[in-house]
């Protein structure tokens, strides 16, 4: 067997596996096999470290940065649930909040006493977010009072600072052009900033919108015509052939019952969130923010050019701070997320097979 030094860390609402390039196959096929094994190959991933679910079965896999005026580079891998494959076109936000913890108890960056902030590459995009990492006596604290919806009791805050993510996979923000399109007779609007989204009026699918993530699951008619329209838009969205992708993200949206301005359900892509991805969040409010967009008169937007928008979700509710240009072009999304370390150590994967 082969001993592979690790960590393990849930990162805001997620949880993966944290791996220093170094220590990883240089060659990104092998990388890939050692990976799925480190992971899990199989639907409830039994022989691996992975949860059975998309929100339990993602790799950070992290180096020195490339860039001048970046710490570290992070590539993100999303193992994809029971077909023993990997992803890398999508970017996540949630496994992003432990990066920057991870960088620093591997020597990546050095501790300030206080904040430490790592400035992090994020390869999957080319885009860039700042984190603000507590750090008192220089050293990484995990424990803390901030709450985020989506994971029990509280933790130290991580302050993410994405910078210019418009377009960051297909692009552009509104990669098929438009601010609305229509596939098999529903109105969407497709928009990437940070991760690419289809927002959907949840009434146009016969659905409320607010049906917890499980009545959501099971219902495969609903799956069956959001996948339909969801390989339509992907290709509009200059995504190619998604049928193998995980991405485009899908959410439907319906009028904010619990305090936010708009309401979301979203699947990443086949399986309903429990809660929203970052990115998929900061994507649903830009889009909401857009004139035009499909959830005009349904989400409740405040003024200004700096927005505090808050997506609500089945567990909860998701705020960030968007700043926006005169073009209506977002150049700043900030926001909250925690993270801990859950273990340290080796895996060990099969060499031969
Ligand atoms: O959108 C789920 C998650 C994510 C990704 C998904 C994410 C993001 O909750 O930035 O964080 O959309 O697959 O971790």
């Amino acid at each position: 067997m082969l001993a592979v030094p690790y960590m393990q860390m849930r990162g805001g609402s997620s949880k993966g596996l944290y791996f220093l390039a170094s220590n990883l196959p240089r060659n990104e096929a092998l990388r890939d096999q050692v990976i799925l094994d480190a992971v899990g190959r199989d639907p409830r991933q039994i022989d691996g470290l992975g949860g059975g679910h998309p929100l339990t079965s993602k790799v950070a896999v992290v180096s020195p940065s490339s860039l001048p005026d970046c710490d570290v580079d992070y590539l993100f891998v999303q193992v994809v649930v029971g077909e023993n494959r990997v992803d890398t076109s999508p970017n996540c936000g949630n496994i992003l909040a432990g990066v920057g913890a991870f960088a620093i108890e591997n020597g990546l960056v050095d501790a300030q006493d206080g904040i430490t902030t790592v400035r992090v590459n994020m390869v999957n995009s080319g885009n860039r977010c700042d984190l603000d990492v507590q750090t008192p006596n220089q050293k990484v604290q995990y424990e803390g009072d901030a709450a985020i919806d989506g994971v029990p009791g509280t933790a130290a805050p991580v302050i993410c600072n994405y910078k210019d993510i418009a377009g960051s996979i297909t692009g552009s923000l509104l990669p098929t052009g438009n601010i609305k399109d229509t596939f098999d007779g529903v109105e969407v609007t497709c928009i990437d900033n940070g991760m690419p989204v289809v927002l959907m009026r949840a009434s146009d699918l016969d659905v409320s919108g607010y049906e917890s993530a499980d009545e959501l699951n099971a219902n495969e008619t609903l799956k069956a015509k959001i996948e339909s329209i969801r390989l339509q838009a992907g290709a509009a969205m200059n995504l190619g052939d998604v049928t193998d992708k995980v991405v485009p993200k899908m959410s439907l949206i319906a009028p904010p019952v619990d305090g936010g301005h708009i309401c979301s359900r979203t699947f990443i892509p086949r399986v309903c969130h429990t809660a929203i991805g970052v990115l998929g969040a900061v994507s649903v409010a830009t889009a909401a923010a857009m004139p035009g967009n499909v959830a005009e008169g349904i989400a409740e937007i405040p003024e200004g050019n700096v927005k505090t928008i808050s997506v609500e979700h089945p567990s909860g509710e998701f705020s960030m701070t968007l700043t926006f240009d005169d073009q209506n072009n977002v150049t700043k999304a900030g926001l909250l997320r925690t993270a801990r370390l859950l273990a340290r150590g080796e895996l060990f994967v099969p060499i031969n097979k």
